[in-house]
């Protein structure tokens, strides 16, 4: 009566399966009972956000303002819960710190300096 899995599960494909399952005894005239098992696939951390371009190439122009927006990189991940919470940060390029990200929504500004 052991169900073992057969092949290899994706949540992202299919997060659900409802078994019928029987139960029958060895009489004569055999007697027989069913239960519906609800086998839930349990979420993995196995995609990576993706955004909808691999690069992005914006213009700005020179002399606009600080706070200017620049581009909003909103990115998408197929998995479950916070496995798929993304968050956003400039880690090169900007030595003098002239752009900022927001960090939930991933819009992209020139830095107020003051
Ligand atoms: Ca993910
Ligand atoms: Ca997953």
């Amino acid at each position: 009566g052991v169900i073992r899995t057969h092949g290899i599960l994706d949540r992202e494909s299919q997060a659900h399966y409802w078994l019928r399952v029987v139960a029958c005894d060895r009489g004569t005239v055999p007697l027989c009972s069913t239960v519906e098992v609800l086998v839930e696939v349990e979420d993995l951390n196995d995609n990576v956000p993706q955004t909808e371009f691999p690069v992005y190439e914006p213009m700005v122009p020179e002399n606009s303002d600080a706070g200017h927006s620049v581009v909003n990189l909103e990115a998408r991940d197929a998995d479950d819960s916070k496995n798929n919470q993304l968050t956003y940060s400039i880690v090169s390029g900007d030595p003098q710190g002239f752009f900022s990200i927001d960090e939930k929504s991933g819009e992209f500004r020139n830095r107020m300096l003051l």
